[in-house]
């Protein structure tokens, strides 16, 4: 981010899964803009080290599970007033596994549909009560949640979930002045393909031969404008490709 000008008080941004990818990239680009941050996720070790970098940006960190509601009540019930968030960045998920749905594995599916749907509904539910006026959410959604491709039905329909809540989530906030977006990424180099693919790295590598794949600060830089814009300006909705991406499963490689 360049363009931004620091402010001493932007409020605070509270961000789930800050432990690595996009989230800990927007944590350090809100923190360089003058937000204060909650960080959460369930890695306490990478929440430490975030912390140790950021220093006093960080006001709270909470180590849970979003797709425990009990363990997010109980987390986000800790928080004091200032640390109830002015933007509320929606971020922790993953995909597992990729193959067709008459192969489909249970356990991959719901860890799916129970951390991106529901993860992010607890989140919601926990906060929005506490949030004011001119707050901001912002959702991870995903290409996946515009276009499905083959092998990815389960995470498609998790991220078309995303995409749908964004909307109604919009219509029901919209009496209270709080403010909904989705930034919906194309194809971006993190852990999210180590973990699609359980830990294999020669896999993981390989979704992204051929073509330069978007960066966690690239998706960051998208969530900190949102963020940022006045208070009468809403972006609602932002797709972000890279350059080689033109759908979900149209790729220019060489
Ligand atoms: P990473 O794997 O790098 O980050 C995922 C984050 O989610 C981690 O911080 C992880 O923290 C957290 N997380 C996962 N499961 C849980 C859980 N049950 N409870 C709490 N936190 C959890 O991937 P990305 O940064 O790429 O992914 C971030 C979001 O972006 C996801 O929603 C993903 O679907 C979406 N996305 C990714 C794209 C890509 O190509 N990379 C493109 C489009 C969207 P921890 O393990 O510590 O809990
Ligand atoms: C992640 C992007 O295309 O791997 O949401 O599903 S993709």
């Amino acid at each position: 981010m360049k363009n931004h000008e620091r402010q001493n008080n932007r409020g605070t941004m509270f961000i789930t899964g800050a432990t690595s990818g996009f989230g800990e990239a927007i944590a350090k680009q809100a923190a360089a803009v003058g937000f204060q941050l909650v960080l959460t996720g369930r890695r306490a070790d990478r929440l430490e080290q975030i912390r140790d970098h950021l220093g006093s940006s960080v006001i709270k960190t909470l180590c849970f599970d979003v797709r425990d509601c009990d363990a997010t009540h109980e987390a986000i019930g800790s928080l004091t007033d200032i640390q109830i968030p002015q933007v509320l960045v929606n971020n922790a998920g993953l995909a597992v596994g990729k193959g067709p749905v008459d192969e489909g594995i249970y356990d991959d599916w719901n860890r799916m549909i129970d951390t991106n749907v529901k993860g992010l509904l607890h989140v919601t539910r926990e906060l929005t009560p506490r949030m004011k006026q001119g707050a901001r959410i912002i959702n991870i959604g995903s290409v996946a949640g515009r276009q499905p491709y083959p092998g990815g039905a389960v995470y498609n329909a998790s991220k078309f979930a995303v995409d749908g809540l964004t909307h109604a989530m919009r219509m029901d906030l919209l009496p209270r002045g709080i403010q909904v977006a989705q930034v919906a990424p194309g194809a971006a180099d993190t852990e999210f393909s180590l973990v699609r693919f359980k830990g294999d790295a020669a896999a993981a590598a390989s979704v992204y031969h051929g073509f330069e794949p978007l960066t966690a600060d690239d998706v960051a830089d998208s969530v900190l404008y949102i963020a940022t814009r006045p208070p009468h300006v809403s972006i609602q909705d932002l797709l972000i490709m890279p350059a080689a991406q033109a759908s979900a499963y149209h790729f220019h490689k060489s």
